[in-house]
Formats: C-alpha cells, structure tokens, sequence
C-alpha cells in the first residue's frame, strides 16, 4: 500500500477514511465489502485497462492486441463475432452478412492459434465474451495454450491460465440473445461442466462473468440492473451445489461480475457500493462459505455504449470520461473504456487510443488512485447506497420467492420489466424531459440535416468470409477424420445423458471433451452441431410492450420543450387517424432484424413507440435471413419494413432484403433502417443500392422517425 500523499498545497491524502461516519465504519476489503474487495485497492495494484475489440480475421485482431498491450493496455478482452457466438462456422448460410463484422471469426483451432500468436496464454490475462458456443471457443483457448507449451504437462499449463469467460447464459434469454440451446441444458449441462472443469483444472480462470452491463444497454435503470444481475450469479451458485455437486467454496471465488456504467454520476458509484454489499450478503446468507473469497464481488466495468451519440460524436470523449471516472470510484478491478467513434461504427486505432488513454491519464496523472473509496462517509452516497440496496434486495427477493432467476425469466417477466424501463427512457427523451447535449437540445440546424461524417473502420466482409471458408476446408482436409468423428459422436453422446457430469474429472465432462474435439481438429460449428442434436436450438418469441411509450407525454406539463413535444405526440395520433380513414386500415409496419444480430433493444423500443403513435405493428422473430424477412412483410401485407442494424450487417443484408422484395412482387414496400450505420454509408443504402428509404441513426426520436415513415408510405399510396 501507498504511504499517504501531499498534494501540492501540502494536504495529506490519505490511503483511505474511516473517521467521517458513527462509531463502526466500514472498511474496504472486510465484510460486507461496500467499500471495495480489497483493503488496499488500486493503491496496491489499479484496475485492469482491458479494451474490448476483435474484427475482421485472426490475423488483423492478433495484430491489433499486440498494438494495444505495446501502448498500456494490460488485459486482452476478446469480441467474437455473431457466427462465433451462434455456434455456426463461418461458411454457414446463415451468416453470409455477419463473418468478421462484429468481432472476430473463430471457426477452428488453427484461428484460435493465430488469434493468440506471440501472445503468451500463461502470462496474459484473457478474456473471452461468449455465451452461446462457450464449450468450443473455451476449449479452442485452452487447447491453444497446451500447443503453445509443446513438452510441459498440460495440467501444469491449465493452472497458470487468467482469465475470464462470459459464460452467463441467464442474461442471453432476458437481453442479450446469442444462446444457442433451450435455458435447461444450457444451465445445467453448459455452465454446470464448465465450472467444475475450470475449479478443479483452471483455478486462476474466472468461470462466469455475471453481466447486468447488457440489461442496462437494453434499458434497464440502476435497480433492476443490479437486483437480476445478483439474482443470476444466486441461481449459477444454486446450480454448483443442488445439480453439480460442487461446493460453494469451489466456484463463487471464481464467479466474476460486469456493469454497466452510464451518465447517472452518483447512482452508478452507489450502484457499485450496493452490489458488494448485497452480493456479500446473500451468498453468506444463503450458502454460508467458510471461504472469504466467496463473498467478494470482483468487476469488470464498461462505460456505456447507449449513451454515446452520433450527433456531436467528440462529446462522446467527455461523456466516456465522466462515466469511467465513475466505474472507478466505484471500485472495478477492470475497466473498458468506449472509444468516441463506436455509436456508429467499429473503432480505429486511433480512435481506440484516445479510449485507452482516458483510463491511462485516469492511472497515472489524477491521483484517482491514491485512495480507496473516496465517497465513503458522505451523507448522499451513503444514503443513496442504503437505498439502492433496500430496494434491489426487494427485487431479489421477489425473484427468489418466484423460484429463482430461471423460472422468474421463463415466465418473460424479466424482458418485460426492461423492455418498459427502455420505452419509458425512451419516452423521457424524446418529450425533452432528459437532456442529450447536440440531440435533443443544442443541436445546429445544419446538423438536423445530415450527421457530421467520421471516419469509422469498414471490415471487408466478402473476402474476410473467403477467407474463413478456405481455412475450415484446409483444416477439415489436413485432419484425421475419423478422431474427429468419434470426438463428435462423444460430445453428443454426453450431452445426451441424464445426470452431472460437471466434476472436472468425469470423462464425460463437456468441456474435457470438446478439449478433445479441439485437439482433433474439429471445428465449432461440429461440435456446436453435436449438442444441438441433443438438445435442440432454443426458438425466442417477441412481444411489444404497450402503454409505456405513451405514458411519458401524458404526465404532468413541466416545460415549453414539453409542451411541444405533446403537441407533435398529439399531432401524430390525428395523423394516423386520417390515414385510417383513407386507407381502410391504419399504417402497418414489420420491425425486423436481420442476421445474427441480437441486440433487440432498438427494435422493441420503436415496436412499442409506433404502437402507442397508433400503427399496427408486426415483430419478427431475431436472426432471419432477408428471404425469410421479405415473406413475413408479404404474408402480414404490410407498408412498411422498419429494419433495425447494430451488427454492422447492413452494407450486406440491406441489399439482398431488397433484391428479396423485387423478386417476390414486394417491390411497393416501404424499406426504412435505424441502428448503428455510419453516415459514411448513408449514400450506398440510400441512392447507390437504393435498398432503403430512410436511415435513422442513433438518437433520433421516435416522432421524427414516425412521421418520415408516415410521409414514405403516403407518398408511395397516394401520389
Ligand atoms: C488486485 N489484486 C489485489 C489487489 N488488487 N490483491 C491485493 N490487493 C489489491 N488491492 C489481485 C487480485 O486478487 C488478482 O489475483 C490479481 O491481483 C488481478 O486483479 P483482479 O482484480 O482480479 O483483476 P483482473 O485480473 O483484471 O480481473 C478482473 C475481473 C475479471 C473482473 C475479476 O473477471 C475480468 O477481467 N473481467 C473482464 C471481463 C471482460 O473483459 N468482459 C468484456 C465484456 P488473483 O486472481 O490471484 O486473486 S465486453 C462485453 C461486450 C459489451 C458484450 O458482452 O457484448
């Protein structure tokens, strides 16, 4: 620990408080750890800068971390892309427009091995967000790590690897949805065996990484963020002792955290505060450990991507900033900062940079290490903490009198209650009562026109899935198939079995065997495949929440920016009418999403803003090709198709959507897209492909969208 610091006005900073509060002030690093998991915090070692990237093929990615941990970065954080994560190769059908878009491919060991070459396993801390192939991709990393240590004994390998993999499927069926097999197997078989495998054979690898970060993305507030995140991590803890025969002590040392963190200041660093606090509490309390480290609740911490703009896109550097100082008085032990850029696109270097160097002048030029939990002791942070704790203990426990965080989202409430949370924001921004500096207030009239233009990384998907294609076939041609045949028929023949395997000594174990399979050189779509036959590939269904929307502009008058606002919101609605009474039927629009691309919380937010604006509103299911989209707006009849893009899918998928229309007659459809799509693009979609009417960026409100989808359709019906 640091000795205390003087400022250059000679005040001493201590290393940390404890006199501000009543007689019994809590302590960081002693129970209930509101104040930090470890007594010292960063004035022993400081949060983890762990940037999030992976793009394009193996190659560019491995270069591009080699970059970042030459210039400060201290932990590698791995993105996959959506095919990885569905569990396809990349030369699946499916996923023509999604190869190296979002991440990177990982079809094959041999990708894995140059993901990582000259990055050695043993020293680098690693971490992998994957939920839906999580066995394949975490038993292509450690059979990576045994091949890069030829003649060692792999168990000796396996101990010294760090890391983290996501693995928490939980959240995938409330927002985040790349799973890939129904909630039961996915729990009790996928999650289950990877826990017992890595406590018994990985005891320095973070098992599961319980994520709320995607609830608040997808609009959860601070409550309801924190209270099913705890409630997940209760429910992974349930499944290690009642179904895997593993005691508490061998895994929740090893369960790791993700949050969110956005603009509310203070709710976020008392967000943090609560989380220990209750994390700690229950786990003693339900489970009684003798192990202290069960009851630290350690985090990775990632500014918001929500609340980034396309609009004005350098205020996004404050905005980050503001937010990452606030992960950090908080307490995380690992942090991603957004780089400015990403509202519509992927990062470049250089933009990548600045992101890194927010936290690096954080570390070493603001002495924002130099003490622990800063706020402790303060009337407001003390308060508001108590508060979130009081309430979000409320929510667990009502989740756990449901039955616990499986049942409680089986039964969509879960979904619901966020998808309520994300209208009504959505509501408060769009009637002005939450400002968004250069969205909805200060914005220059030549920006209402057309989005400042930023230059923004573009993957050239065709040649990266070219790519990918001819080194499966390589791999597939160079192997012994039939090793790899019988590793397969294993894998499924477990998955079929009733009963734990999750010790990390049963030859049936999941991960032991996809191990195997990964030596054997097969790839992640075959073993993905294996257990599909076993369990099948879990169907969502969609729903659109209704009133929530509305709501915000019938409440109390509060301003003229509001008043406005209910104005047009009124406005609209007699819109609408009209068009009934001269069509016959009122305006019907199919949301859709394309590809791989999860992320549903834009679509379900217009879903419900158009419905309460009065038109008919069709969902479609996630992950349809453009044919399967093109038959739905077909069958449903109806004007418009508002697609929704936060995949980089576009350039590709928008096109052939198009193509799909014309060739099935439904060349009178009205094509809009919203998402994240670069300016730079608007051009190619608008006029060069002419594969959409309109793009809505980031930011734009509901009623502008409603009334150009409105104009669209009259134009096209009536003129
Ligand atoms: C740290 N250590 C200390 C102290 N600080 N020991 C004593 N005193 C201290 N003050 C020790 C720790 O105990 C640990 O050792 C070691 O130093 C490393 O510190 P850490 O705090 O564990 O940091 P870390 O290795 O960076 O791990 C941080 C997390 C880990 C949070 C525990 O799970 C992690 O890195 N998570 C990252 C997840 C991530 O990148 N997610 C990406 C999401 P021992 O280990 O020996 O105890 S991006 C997602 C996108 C958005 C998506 O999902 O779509």
């Amino acid at each position: 620990m640091r000795s205390e610091r003087l400022t250059p006005e000679g005040i001493a900073i201590q290393p940390v408080y404890w006199d501000l509060r009543g007689d019994q002030p809590e302590m960081p690093g002693i129970f209930p750890y509101t104040r930090g998991p470890y007594a010292t915090m960063y004035t022993a070692k400081p949060w983890t800068v762990r940037q999030y990237a992976g793009f394009s093929t193996a190659e560019e990615s491995n270069a591009f971390y080699k970059a970042n941990l030459a210039a400060g970065q201290q932990g590698l954080s791995v993105a996959f892309d959506l095919p990885t994560h569905r569990g396809y190769d990349s030369d699946h059908d499916r996923v023509v427009g999604d190869v190296g878009m979002a991440g990177v491919p990982i079809s094959t060991l041999k990708d894995m091995n140059i993901l990582f070459d000259e990055i050695d396993l043993t020293k680098v801390s690693v971490s992998m967000t994957m939920n839906g192939a999580v066995l394949p991709v975490l038993a292509f990393y450690i059979q990576t790590a045994i091949e890069q240590n030829p003649g060692k004994d792999p168990k000796e390998v396996l101990k010294q690897l760090r890391g983290t993999i996501q693995n928490d499927v939980l959240k995938e069926f409330m927002v985040r949805n790349t799973y890939i097999y129904p909630p039961e197997p996915s729990i009790n078989r996928v999650i289950a065996d990877i826990m017992g495998f890595t406590s018994m054979h990985m005891p320095k690898f973070n098992s599961i990484s319980i994520s709320g970060y995607h609830m608040q993305e997808a609009g959860a507030d601070a409550i309801l963020e924190m209270a099913f995140t705890i409630a997940d991590g209760i429910e992974y803890i349930r499944t290690a002792v009642n179904n895997a025969d593993l005691k508490v002590d061998e895994v929740a040392p090893r369960l790791s955290f993700f949050w969110a963190v956005g603009l509310n200041y203070y709710t976020e660093i008392a967000k943090m505060r609560a989380a220990r606090r209750l994390w700690a509490t229950l786990v003693k309390e339900k489970f009684q450990p003798e192990n202290e480290k069960s009851l630290l609740l350690r985090t990775h911490s990632q500014t918001s991507g929500y609340s980034l703009t396309e609009a004005q896109p350098m205020n996004n550097i404050i905005r980050t900033t503001i937010e990452a100082i606030a992960a950090v008085q908080g307490g995380t032990q690992s942090l991603h900062t957004n780089s400015y850029d990403e509202a519509v696109g992927l990062p470049t270097q250089q933009t990548a940079r600045v992101a890194r160097n927010t936290q690096l002048i954080l570390q070493e030029e603001t002495g924002i290490c130099d003490v622990a939990d800063p706020w402790a002791g303060s009337y407001m942070m003390e308060s508001l903490t108590d508060e979130l704790y009081d309430k979000a203990l409320a929510l667990v426990q009502e989740v756990e009198e449901f039955g616990g965080m499986t049942r409680y989202i089986s039964s969509g409430s879960a979904k619901l209650r966020i998808e309520e949370s994300a209208t009504r924001k959505q509501a408060r921004i769009d009637s002005k009562q939450e400002v968004i500096v250069g969205v909805n207030k200060y914005r220059l009239s030549e920006e209402m026109e057309k989005a400042e233009a930023i230059d923004v990384l573009r993957i050239e998907n065709t040649k990266v899935r070219e790519k990918q294609v001819a080194r499966i076939l390589e791999v597939k041609a160079s192997r012994d198939k039939g090793v790899a045949e019988a590793a397969l028929k294993r894998i499924e023949f477990s998955a079929r079995m009733s009963g734990s395997t999750s010790r990390g000594d049963n030859p049936d174990n999941l991960l032991q065997l996809c191990v195997e399979a990964a030596a054997a050189r097969c790839t992640l779509g075959e073993m993905s495949d294996a257990m599909e036959r076993a369990w099948g590939r879990h169907v969502p269904t969609s729903s659109v929440v209704q009133g929530a929307y509305s709501a915000s502009f019938t409440t109390q008058t509060k301003s003229g920016d509001f008043d406005t606002s209910v104005a047009e919101y009124e406005s609209i609605l007699k819109r609408v009418e009209q068009f009934e009474k001269k069509e016959g039927r009122r305006p019907r629009i199919l949301v859709a999403k394309m590809g791989q691309d999860g992320h549903d919380r834009g679509a379900k937010v217009i879903a419900s803003g158009f419905s309460d604006l009065g038109f008919d509103v069709d969902i479609g299911p996630l992950f349809q090709t453009p044919e399967e989209v093109a038959v739905q707006a077909l069958d449903s009849d109806v004007h418009v198709i508002g697609i929704s893009s936060q995949a980089a899918g576009h350039r590709t998928l928008l096109p052939a959507l198009k193509k799909e229309l014309e060739q099935k007659g439904g060349e009178n459809i009205v094509v809009v897209a919203g998402g994240v799509i670069p300016p730079n693009d608007y051009e190619f979609l608008l006029t060069e492909t002419k594969s959409c009417s309109a793009v809505f960026g980031p930011g734009t409100r509901i009623p502008d969208a409603a009334i150009k989808t409105l104009d669209l359709i009259e134009k096209n019906l009536f003129e």
